[in-house]
Formats: structure tokens, sequence, C-alpha cells
């Protein structure tokens, strides 16, 4: 079928159905929902046979779905309506939520129901749950959708609140007055669901230092709860992070971003210190917040936060890195190095890669950059950092190395997880493996060394240009990684630790540990790692520090998240005048 995806964005659950639908033979081409006459000249070019919403804010107008149908994939159960769904049943602490799929009409969200796929709640932020659960149920109920649509026999239901099926209701848009924290009666559990609602937009709005922030990100902490402070009050930090006080606890809280920032000021999230750092430095020594490092293979005591934890299970080591949204900044970069320095030099076989539970990576920290004072310098560390990185899991001669990616990963992530002997991922996790899409980013992480090594010149090529995301299943496919599998997150962890064993305790593993010691000897003969990275900086050089802004410029747009202008030519394959070039 031919299907135009009319979106806000390419966001994960938009790039998902994409996958999805293109795996299944449909043409889909897609549009930002930028104005009303593009999207009807999208339409016009396009003539597409159904329009589908997956991530949509706007009112589609009546002179699209008056002629063609167009379905909207809601992320609420049958009879939900609004712009906030999933944060009041989050805040609502609702046990199941639902996803459906329903004909845009005149009125929001009250147009005729073709599909509603129900899903157990997690605790988990708004877009986790979106990543993981919403985004499951929505292939699900878009599928079933094409097929009701095709079969040409099916009816589907009208939103009629009489019908003993439909539980939900409308609901607003959630006020930042719904979110607020009353941290003198709210309990750690409470404020972590508020936190958690509104995480990763619009965040909870609160005062911190006299200045106001929204808060994203939180973690419960047991063990700092004791102390005599106020509530509210900042008790410690911890690589970048706060641990705030709570009535009967304390809470992480890892990032903030300015409410209304002044000029000068950035708008966009970034590590709670990188706003705080100069004001808890100025405090007299004796009320000084301490900084309370906790080392990757420390087991804490109760509840906290814990960037990256590092846990040995007999031959296996396994190393967890749950970096906010898979961004990763020089100093977590190096950080990481260490702990994989560290792993490799324990007596284990096999080293692990878990990465985090939300994202494996999503490579250089673009918001950190774009904060810093010359960003092209801090790109320039950042990458090299993440060079760094690489080269301690690619160094690996006595171990063999293995990556569990249990989430999405985009760009130099994507990359990283290459630089292992083994690579598996969670069947249902997007892959972006290019850099082109950020301003013509030629990109590192000895990607010209380990792109082609697995799916050959050509497909690496494609790949880097075509910049478009793929599935776990054609990953796998096509040689980019190993295997995926096809479970729940547990049933996923148990999978990994279950192969890992197997892994260090063969008979093949002395041979395969040899082989692979060969093979790196032959290769470091043929053209030593060292020529590629050169190769790789000398370009990435010219995007940081060349005539040609269009990385600087990119990454603005990106991390400030402006609105679009266009959709690029390689989404909007109805906008490519010649499709053969
Ligand atoms: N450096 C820095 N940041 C990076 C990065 C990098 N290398 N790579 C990715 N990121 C960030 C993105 O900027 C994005 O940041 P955000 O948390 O500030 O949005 C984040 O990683 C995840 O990106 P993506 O995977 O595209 O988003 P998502 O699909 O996980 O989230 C929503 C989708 C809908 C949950 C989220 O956009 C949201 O909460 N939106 C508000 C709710 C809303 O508008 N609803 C519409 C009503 S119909
Ligand atoms: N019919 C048509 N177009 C649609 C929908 C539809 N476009 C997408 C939409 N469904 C998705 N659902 C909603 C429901 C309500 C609101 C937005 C999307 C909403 N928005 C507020 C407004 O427009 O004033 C602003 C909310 C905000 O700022 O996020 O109420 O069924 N034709």
């Amino acid at each position: 079928m031919r299907i135009l995806f009319l979106t806000h964005s390419f966001n994960s659950l938009t790039q998902r159905l994409f996958v999805e639908l293109r795996k299944d033979g449909h043409d889909v081409s897609i549009e930002f929902d930028i104005n009303d006459a593009i999207a009807e000249q999208a339409v016009e070019l396009f003539k597409p046979e159904l329009i589908i919403a997956p991530f949509l804010k706007r009112a589609i107008p009546e002179s699209i779905w008056s002629k063609h149908r167009c379905i909207i994939v809601h992320p609420g159960i049958k009879g939900d309506r609004g712009p906030s769904s999933v944060d009041w049943a989050i805040l609502n602490q609702e046990a199941s939520w639902g996803v459906t799929c329903l004909e845009a009409n005149a009125e929001m969200d009250a147009g005729d129901i073709w599909a509603s796929v129900d899903f157990s709640m997690r605790e988990a932020s708004k877009s986790s749950l979106y990543r993981n659960e919403i985004s499951d149920a929505a292939v699900t109920a878009v599928k079933q959708t094409l097929e009701r649509l095709l079969s040409g026999e099916f009816k589907p239901q009208k939103l009629d609140y009489d019908q003993p099926d439909i539980l939900g209701q409308w609901n607003c848009l959630m006020a930042q007055s719904d979110r607020k924290i009353d941290w003198q009666n709210d309990s750690t559990q409470e404020i972590l669901t508020k936190i958690r609602a509104a995480d990763s937009a619009p965040g909870v709005q609160d005062r911190i230092g006299g200045q106001d922030y929204y808060l994203y990100n939180a973690f419960a902490e047991q063990a700092l709860g004791q102390e005599q402070a106020d509530v509210g009050s900042i008790l410690a930090t911890r690589d970048g992070a706060i641990c705030l006080k709570t009535r009967d606890a304390a809470v992480w809280v890892t990032h903030l971003k300015r409410v209304n920032p002044e000029d000068g000021e950035f708008n966009f999230k970034l590590p709670a210190t990188h706003f705080l750092a100069k004001q808890l430095a100025s405090a007299p020594h004796e009320q000084r917040v301490p900084e309370l490092p906790l080392a990757p293979e420390t087991m804490p005591n109760g509840a906290t936060w814990q960037e990256i934890r590092y846990r040995q299970e007999g031959d296996v080591g396994y190393l967890y890195f749950d970096f906010y949204n898979g961004a990763m900044d020089s100093d977590q970069c190096q950080r990481l190095q260490q702990a994989v320095a560290h792993a490799k030099a324990q007596p284990i076989k096999v080293l692990v890669l878990m990465g985090g539970e939300e994202f494996w990576s999503n490579g250089i920290h673009l918001n950190q950059i774009e904060a810093a004072e010359s960003p092209a310098e801090e790109s320039w560390c950042n990458i090299n950092a993440m060079n760094d990185l690489c080269l301690e899991i690619i160094n690996s001669p006595n171990q063999l190395t293995m990556v569990a990616m249990q989430g999405n990963a985009g760009a130099g992530g994507v990359f990283l997880a290459l630089a292992a002997d083994q690579v598996v991922a969670r069947s249902n996790i997007v892959l972006n493996p290019h850099y082109k899409s950020m301003g013509n980013l030629y990109g590192s992480e000895y990607w010209t060394y380990l792109l082609p090594k697995r799916v050959g010149d050509e497909q690496a090529q494609q790949l880097m240009q075509n910049r478009l995301p793929v599935s776990a299943t054609e990953a796998e496919q096509s040689g980019l990684i190993d295997a995926c599998i096809n479970e729940s997150r547990e049933g996923f962890l148990n999978r990994i630790k279950a192969d890992a064993t197997h892994l260090a305790t063969s008979v093949e593993y002395a041979q395969r540990l040899a082989l692979k010691n060969l093979q790196r000897q032959q290769d470091e003969l043929q053209k030593p790692l060292q020529q590629y990275r050169y190769e790789e900086l000398n370009q990435m050089k010219l995007n940081f520090f060349g005539f040609d802004p269009s990385y600087h410029v990119a990454r603005y747009h990106f991390v400030e998240k402006l609105p679009k202008a266009r959709t690029p030519a390689y989404l909007a394959s109805h906008r490519v005048v010649n499709k053969s070039m």
C-alpha cells in the first residue's frame, strides 16, 4: 500500500512503524507536519492510499481527511482523547493502558476506531513506555488496521461511551499545576511518578537554588535520605546529577532545563550541575555539598543512582551504562573506558557490554557540545574520547566481547557496538547507522574499519548515504549485527546471560579467542587502526573547524528542537524529482 506518514517528527515510534511497514512491503513516504498547505501538497504528490499520523500534535485539515482516510495512532485506550494521554496514565497509576488507531475527523481523537491494543504499565518514564510498550502495541494496532482495511469487510467501531469496552475519556492538556511536586507532603515514590510522567517532555517545573528549572530523569536514593536537611535541598552531587532530600528519603535528578531562559542561557537539557556548579562551589566550606562518586564495581547499599555499573558472575563480566538519552560526553566516555579497562583486568573470559535499559548509545553528546565554550573543540574532544573507548573494546585480546543492545542506538553509538566481537539486539529496537543527517557529519568511531568488515563496502556506503533507520531484524539479515532476540525485557536479559555463560564455558572458547586475535593481527598488518582513525578524524576536522558550518547549524537546530522547515528528501520520497539519482 502507498502510505504517507504525516508526523510532527521522525521520532522513535515513527521510525519503528516506518521500518515495520516497509518490511511488510508497503511503500512508505514521510512528510513533517509543517503547515496545512505543505501537507496538502505532499498528499497531492504522493497520492497515498492511506495516511497515518504516528505522532501528530496538530489537527489534520478537513481538506485532507475528507478526501483520504487518515489513521491517528493515539497512545491511549479506546475512548481516551487529548494531548497528554500517557502523562495522565502514569500520574493516575493505571495498571494497563493502550494504543488506539482511529480515523481522523473534525473532532480530535473522536473518529471511528479501527484497532486498539492494550499493554501492562511499567514503572518507567513516559518516553521509555513510548519507545517500548507503546511502540510494540502501535505496531500491532497499525498492522491490524491495515489487515482490516484490506479485507474490505471490517466495520470500524463508532466512539460511543455507552459501549462497555470504551473505557477512556477526554483528558485535557496536563498543566504544570497538575505536575507540581509538594516537597513537604509527596513521598519519594510520588515525586518519581510525577517526574516520570513528564520525561522526556515537558519536565516537571520546580525551583532549585532560587531558579526555575524543569527536572528530568529521577531515581530513588535510600542511604542519603536520613540526613537532617530541608526537603527539596541538595544533599550531594554525583557525575553531574543532584540528590534532593524528600520527606521520606531522597531522589537523584540527573538533568535540568531552564524555565524561560534569559539571554545567553541555554534552552535545552543539561546535567544538573552544569547550572548549579558555581552556586554549589560558592557555599561556605562547612555547608559544601559533597560529590559522592560511586565506582562501577561498588555494590550500593539500597536504592541509588549508579550511571556505570560493573557486575561479575563467574567467568562473565557485565558492564551497564545508562546515559540519559544515550548521549555520551567526553567525561562519560572516559569513565566508561576506565570501566572497560578495569573489567578487562579481571579474571573473566567474556565481557558483556549491556549499555542502558533505555538506549544502547547515541554517540557524542550534542547538548554538552552546544553548551561548551568552544563547540568545535568540545566536538573534537568528545569524538576522541569515543574513539579511545572503541579502541579499548577492539583491543581485548584476553576476552571475547559481547554487546547486548537493549534499546535504540544511533550514529556513533551503533559503531561503538560494532567494536565488540559479537553484537546482539532486542528485536524491537531501531538502529540509525549513519551520521550524515547531522549536517553532513563524516563520523569516526573506526566506522570505516568496522562497518565494511560486517556488511561489505557497497552496503556500508548505502547505509551511510540513505540515512534511514533499520530494524534489528534487518540489521541481523544484513550482517550489521549478529543476532536479534525476540523476547520481553527480562527474557532478553536472561538469554544474554545464558549465551554469555555458554560462550565462556564452551569448548570452542579458546579457539574463538585465538581466531579473533589472529584476525586482529592480520587486519592491523593490512591497515593499522591508527590509520583509519587518522583518516576519519581528518574529515571530522573539516566538519568541526572547516569553512562549512553545516554540522554546527544542524546541531543547534537539533538541541534547540527548532521547528522543521521542510522534510528532507531521504524521508519524503514523494519530493524526489528523479528517483534514480
Ligand atoms: N546528544 C544529545 N541528545 C540526544 C542525542 C545525542 N547524541 N541523541 C538523541 N538525543 C536526545 C534527543 O534530543 C531526544 O531528547 P529529548 O529527551 O529532549 O526529547 C531524546 O534523545 C530521544 O529522542 P527520540 O528517540 O527521538 O524521542 P522519543 O521518541 O524517545 O520520545 C516522546 C518521544 C513523544 C515521548 C517525546 O518526544 C515527548 O515526550 N514529547 C512530548 C509529548 C507530546 O508532545 N505529545 C504529543 C501529543 S499528541
Ligand atoms: N483529527 C484530526 N487531526 C488530528 C486528530 C484527529 N491530529 C492529531 C490528533 N488527532 C492527535 N490528538 C490530539 C488531541 C488533542 C490535541 C492535540 C492532539 C489538543 N491540542 C491542543 C490545541 O490544539 O490547542 C494543544 C495541546 C498541546 O499544546 O500539545 O488538544 O482526531 N483531524
